[in-house]
């Protein structure tokens, strides 16, 4: 039986190959064609003198900072808030505000000194001085100097930035990455800096730890040092570099060198970025369950038979991807209505189950004349265009397409259009794939050309600057979509490509990753670092895109998903269709056990996803997210927190059963046994294959949910030894109907922890009704003997004690 299954998955990849012969000669004339064209259009600015500010002349205050008047450059310094400063250096083309979210900001106090040569421009919160030749530093509200920056260079259209790094200073961000956490480190000993490609790039059906540029590029990133923490956004979508050594530079092939500086706590910083390139809306409810995909559903009768096995296995679903299997040649906006044939009434059929159907679509449109979108783009010159004028055409799936320019907003609302009529049948979220755009090649980018031609909101321009905003503009289209034709569901995309505030529009995942184990611990890394770009919502193709995961390491995937925000099993068309049963006992069993802790821990999942909407803070974090001055917590990419209240130690090598964690600072509660943990060292953990270490922050409020019930686990604060008692903290829990934008509720707890007693107090905000039957309440880690709800004495069994509304419990404990 293995036998036949192995052979039939042989025979399947031939054909597949043998398919794919047909791209080639196309993809051979096109990488021609692309090279010819730059070559000939390309401005080349190596040629150029190198330009630098020269001498300040002058110095004048403005409403919110200053101008400084240099030989050969302008610099304009706007201070938005206290805490987060523009910079903006002049001549150079100014960008389109893709990225910018708020252009309305309060006044804010500066005031403009002379110190001895240099200059300073200061709020109460940060303060920029200005040298003589063009450096820059920056300080905090205390003085501390966080960055110090060199005078810019132009040579021709291209600027070079750079600032000189201290020498135990960690950088994180630079959007997605398959680098290491900080991208300063050099993962072999010789290579003494890293370098990373701008430019959003499709690596061809697979990646690999290291692998540079993927799909997306943000110039954002956050610098961590003994002295403080800070961020800075580069507002340029040009073609760029970035390499970090002892000093980071950053060259941008065009645009202009316009950046964001702000300082504080990595949680503030999130927070000012998001203030700044917007945060991610509330998604649906569902959308925080889980997930199954595969490219191979062809059909009806796939998805019905799919639904049920997890129906019949007891695995609970929220939503089902097809790939392009399910469009008729690969086209854009198409679901084959022959293996399709009641689309509407399928998808409500899936919704009575719970499962929403999510359909993909690829950017390009087939080139030709039979193709209705291919005419009405045409109609409004709504195709990117080599310089000459002539269509720009490469193929992908469905054969020689042409590329909607999104930065056109007439072909904006056109896209947006298309979706309708998929949205009225009830296809609940959209998937947008191949959109960097990614165009088949034989060998060099596999785009379209640097001097593609695009609109560029009429202001004209190549695809150098319009590359890394493609897939940020094609998901903006679509939610303004769904915005508009279904205004009360909230809508749900996910993007293979972005750049800076794709969080507004999409999910994404990371991509076509491999079946390894060094990919599964590649993951951690790379969603932590699209978080601290302000992406809060990614997660995996669980298991890997590309190859057959052995049981052991599918399992362990799933366990880590579990505890990501988007939570999805999907993998190529040319490996073993992957199910939680494709690997029979007792990882099925191990399986369900984590997908139902991932139920139970909706409202906990659910309060996050509402806190993104108000901080712009990523749900999962790096360990020094709240402890920033731990240097023993910099450099940690194989844990990460899931909010406040749980820290994930993924098992990410093959047969381990235990591992070890450099735990941060305070007392942590074993998820599992309830056992405590002093942080603050490293410790080994046990893990065995049911299991991933999983701890509780002492002093959390973890919410579940579980048949109609809330269940509160309490993890009471460590009393301190001769320290003040009592303690307080508090948690807010959101609840609302789950999708539309109706009313809401808070719940406020807060847990008080005397001497011998423990006391919750609940207070209620908001018109939502309280969603839930009953509260059950879980004290943990201490033995609890006594309880008075609302002064009145109740029976508690072993740690748990069910009721309804209360103001206030006390509990009496050791
Ligand atoms: O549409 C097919 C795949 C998809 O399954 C995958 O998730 C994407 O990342 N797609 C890429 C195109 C082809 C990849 C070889």
């Amino acid at each position: 039986m293995r036998f036949l299954e192995q052979l039939s998955l042989k025979l399947t990849f031939v054909l597949k190959s043998l398919f794919f012969l047909q791209y080639i000669p196309h993809a051979l004339f096109y990488s021609f064609k692309r090279d010819r064209i730059n070559r000939q259009y390309l401005p080349d600015s190596s040629s150029s003198p190198v330009i630098q500010p020269g001498k300040l002349l002058q110095a004048q205050a403005t409403d919110r900072g200053a101008d400084f008047y240099f030989e050969q450059a302008e610099l304009e310094i706007s201070f938005l808030t206290a805490e987060l400063v523009r910079v903006n250096w002049f001549p150079g083309l100014p960008p389109i505000p893709y990225a910018i979210a708020n252009q309305d900001w309060e006044t804010v106090e500066t005031t403009l000194s002379e110190l001895g040569n240099d200059w300073a421009i200061a709020s109460d919160g940060l303060s920029v001085i200005v040298g003589r030749n063009g450096s820059l530093t920056f300080c905090d509200r205390a003085g501390q100097i966080l960055r110090e920056e060199l005078p810019p260079q132009r040579q021709g259209e291209t600027w070079i930035h750079q600032a000189s790094l201290q020498s135990e200073e960690r950088i994180y961000g630079l959007g997605e990455r398959a680098s290491s956490l900080n991208l300063r480190a050099a993962k072999d000993e010789l290579q003494k800096h890293k370098t990373y490609q701008m430019w959003n790039k499709d690596p061809g059906g697979r990646y690999t730890p290291g692998t540079d540029p993927i799909y997306i590029c943000i110039p954002v990133y956050l610098g961590l040092h003994d002295r403080g923490s800070y961020l800075i956004f580069y507002e340029n979508s040009f073609r760029a570099e970035f390499t970090f050594a002892d000093i980071a530079s950053a060259i941008f092939a065009g645009g202009s060198l316009r950046y964001y500086m702000t300082v504080g706590e990595p949680s503030q910083l999130m927070e000012h970025y998001t203030q700044l390139t917007g945060r991610a809306p509330l998604p649906p409810r569902w959308t925080l369950g889980y997930h199954q995909s595969r490219w191979g559903y062809r059909t009806e009768a796939n998805v019905r038979q799919e639904v049920k096995a997890f129906q019949t296995h007891n695995l609970p679903l929220s939503a089902i991807h097809l790939d392009i299997d399910c469009q008729v040649g690969y086209r854009a906006f198409t679901i084959d209505p022959k293996r399709f044939p009641n689309l509407n009434s399928f998808t409500q059929e899936l919704v009575k189950k719970g499962v929403r159907f999510i359909a993909i679509n690829n950017p390009g449109i087939k080139f030709t004349r039979k193709s209705n979108l291919f005419l009405e783009g045409q109609v409004l010159n709504g195709f990117c265009t080599y310089p000459t004028g002539e269509l720009a055409i490469a193929s992908v799936w469905a054969g020689p397409l042409v590329f909607p320019d999104f930065t056109n907003p007439k072909v904006r609302a056109w896209w947006s259009r298309q979706y309708a009529y998929l949205l009225d049948v009830g296809v609940a979220g959209f998937w947008h794939d191949m959109n960097e755009p990614a165009a088949f090649v034989s060998w060099g980018d596999p785009s379209l050309p640097q001097v593609a031609q695009h609109c560029l909101e009429g202001r004209g321009g190549d695809h150098r600057e319009a590359h890394n905003v493609y897939g940020l503009l094609e998901a903006e289209a679509a939610y303004e979509s769904i915005r508009q034709y279904r205004p009360q569901q909230r809508p749900f995309i996910v993007s293979r490509s972005g750049w800076a505030s794709l969080q507004r529009y999409a999910w994404t995942w990371t991509g076509d990753t491999i079946s390894t184990w060094e990919a599964l611990r590649q993951t951690v890394a790379t969603v932590v670092g699209l978080g601290l770009s302000g992406i809060p919502y990614t997660g995996p193709d669980i298991g890997g895109f590309q190859g057959n995961p052995s049981a052991e390491l599918y399992l362990r995937w799933f366990q880590m998903a579990t505890f990501l925000m988007f939570y999805r099993t999907h993998s190529s068309t040319s490996v073993a269709p992957r199910t939680p049963w494709s690997y029979g006992e007792p990882y099925l069993s191990i399986v369900r056990s984590f997908l139902q802790l991932r139920y139970r821990l909706m409202p906990y999942f659910y309060t996050l996803a509402w806190e993104t909407t108000q901080k712009g803070y990523p749900p999962v974090r790096p360990l020094f997210w709240s402890s920033w001055s731990d240097r023993s917590l910099w450099d940690v990419e194989d844990a990460f927190y899931l909010g406040d209240a749980l820290l994930v130690c993924p098992i990410v090598q093959e047969g381990e059963q235990t591992r070890m964690i450099s735990l941060p600072q305070g007392h942590w509660y074993n998820f599992w046994n309830d056992s405590m943990i002093e942080g603050g060292k490293t410790i080994e953990l046990e893990a065995p294959l049911e299991q991933i270490p999983l701890l509780v922050k002492a002093g959390s409020i973890l919410p579940m949910e579980e048949n109609q019930q809330l269940v509160l686990h309490l993890y009471p604060p460590v009393k301190r030894a001769g320290g003040e008692n009592p303690i307080q903290i508090s948690y807010t829990l959101y609840s609302d109907a789950g999708d539309g934008y109706g009313e809401s509720r808070l719940d406020g707890f807060y847990l008080i922890r005397q001497e011998k007693s423990l006391e919750l107090v609940w207070e209620q905000q908001g018109n939502y009704g309280f969603p839930y039957q009953r509260v059950q309440l879980h004290v943990h880690g201490t033995s609890v003997q006594q309880a008075w709800v609302d002064e009145k004495e109740t029976t508690v069994h072993g740690e748990q004690l069910q009721c309804h509304f209360f103001r206030q419990i006390r509990f009496g404990c050791n």
